[in-house]
C-alpha cells in the first residue's frame, strides 16, 4: 500500500480504506453475476425476475468480499476468485429468501425492500431460491479449475457448507429452539452452521482459487470460523440496538420470535466482549500471512464494528 510523505519525508502507511475495497469487490461481484444469471427476459421470465430482485436488492456482499480478500493474502486475484464469490453469494441470497417465507421467519423486509414473496408470492419466492441454490452449483461448475484443486473439490465445500449438516442443520436448530430456553453452547451449534459455515467457506474458496498451500488453507478455516461467529454475534447485537430503518429489515425479530440470542443469554456489554474475543483469535489465524492479509485483518474489524 502506498504511503503519505510527511513534511519532513518520513512515511506514514494509509489506514486500509475498507469502504473503498467493498465498493470495488461488490461491482466487480455485481456484473459477474449479471453475466451469469438469465436475463429478466428469458422465459420463464418471472422466476429470471424474482431471482434478480433478491441478488440485487442492495446486499452488503461480504462473502464475496472475504472470497477475494482471502485470494490476494494467498497472492492471488480477484479475477480467479469472481466465481466463487458469486457462488456464495446466490446460495446466501437464497437461504434469505427461503428464511424470510411465512413458514420460516415470516419477514415483510430484506435489504431495505419488500421481501421476495410479499412481491412475487410464496411459490415463486420458493422457486427463485430453489433456482439461486443450484445456480451456484452451475457457476461453481464452470470455473476453471485452480491448479491445486479439482471442480470436485470446489463442489464440495460449497455443498458441505449448505448442506444438512451446515446451513440446513442451523436453520433447524434455529426453527425448533424458537420459543425454548437454550444454552449458550447450543446457540453456538446454530451461530456455526447457520452463519458460520457460509463465511469461512467463502474465505476456504478465496485460498483454493489462489492455490493456496495446506497450511493456508488452514490458517483460513481458523479465520473464517472466528469471523463468522462473530458476525453472528454483532448481527444478534444489531437486532437489539438498531431500526428496521437502519437495518434495512425488521429490527426486534428475534425478541418477538422469543429466540435465544447472545444478548438475550449474556446481555449486551458481555456479548460485545464475545465478539471482540472471537475477532482476536481471528486476527491471531491470520499470522502466517502477514501483510497480505491487510485486506482480511479490515474486513474482520469492520465486521465488529459494523452498524447494519
Ligand atoms: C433457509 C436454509 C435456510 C437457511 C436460512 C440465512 C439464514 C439461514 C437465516 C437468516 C437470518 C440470519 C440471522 C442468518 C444468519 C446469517 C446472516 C446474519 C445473514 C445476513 O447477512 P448479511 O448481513 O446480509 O451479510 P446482506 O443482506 O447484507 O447480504
Amino acid at each position: 500500500m502506498s504511503g503519505t510523505a510527511t513534511r519532513a519525508g518520513a512515511r506514514h502507511p494509509q489506514p486500509f480504506d475498507i469502504s473503498a475495497y467493498l465498493e470495488r469487490t461488490s461491482a466487480a461481484v455485481n456484473r459477474a453475476l449479471d453475466r451469469s444469471l438469465p436475463s429478466e427476459r428469458v422465459k420463464p421470465a418471472t422466476i429470471h425476475k424474482a431471482m434478480r430482485y433478491s441478488l440485487f436488492a442492495g446486499g452488503k456482499r461480504l462473502r464475496p468480499a472475504l472470497c477475494v480478500a482471502a485470494a490476494e493474502a494467498c497472492g492471488g486475484a480477484m479475477e480467479a476468485a469472481l466465481p466463487y464469490c458469486c457462488a456464495v453469494e446466490c446460495i446466501h441470497t437464497y437461504s434469505l429468501i427461503h428464511d424470510d417465507l411465512p413458514a420460516m421467519d415470516n419477514d415483510d423486509y430484506r435489504r431495505g425492500k419488500l421481501t421476495n414473496h410479499k412481491v412475487f408470492g410464496e411459490g415463486i419466492a420458493v422457486l427463485a431460491g430453489d433456482a439461486l441454490l443450484t445456480q451456484a452449483f452451475e457457476i461453481a461448475a464452470k470455473a476453471t479449475a485452480p491448479k491445486r484443486f479439482s471442480t470436485q473439490q470446489v463442489i464440495l465445500e460449497i455443498s458441505n457448507a449448505s448442506g444438512s449438516l451446515q446451513l440446513i442443520a442451523g436453520q433447524v436448530a434455529d426453527l425448533e429452539g424458537e420459543g425454548k430456553k437454550i444454552s449458550v453452547p447450543e446457540l453456538k451449534y446454530i451461530h456455526e452452521r447457520k452463519t458460520s459455515a457460509l463465511l469461512c467457506c467463502s474465505a476456504r474458496l478465496g485460498g483454493m482459487s489462489a492455490n493456496c498451500t495446506p497450511r493456508e488453507l488452514e490458517a483460513l478455516t481458523d479465520f473464517g470460523y472466528h469471523v463468522g461467529l462473530a458476525f453472528q454475534v454483532i448481527d444478534d447485537i444489531l437486532d437489539v440496538t438498531q431500526t428496521s430503518e437502519q437495518l434495512g429489515k425488521t429490527a426486534g425479530k428475534d425478541q418477538a420470535a422469543q429466540k435465544a440470542t447472545y444478548p438475550s443469554i449474556l446481555g449486551l456489554e458481555k456479548s460485545r466482549a464475545v465478539a471482540q474475543r472471537l475477532t482476536d483469535r481471528a486476527f491471531a489465524a491470520l499470522k502466517p500471512f502477514g501483510k497480505r492479509a491487510e485486506a482480511l485483518n479490515a474486513l474482520a474489524t469492520y465486521l465488529l464494528q459494523r452498524d447494519r
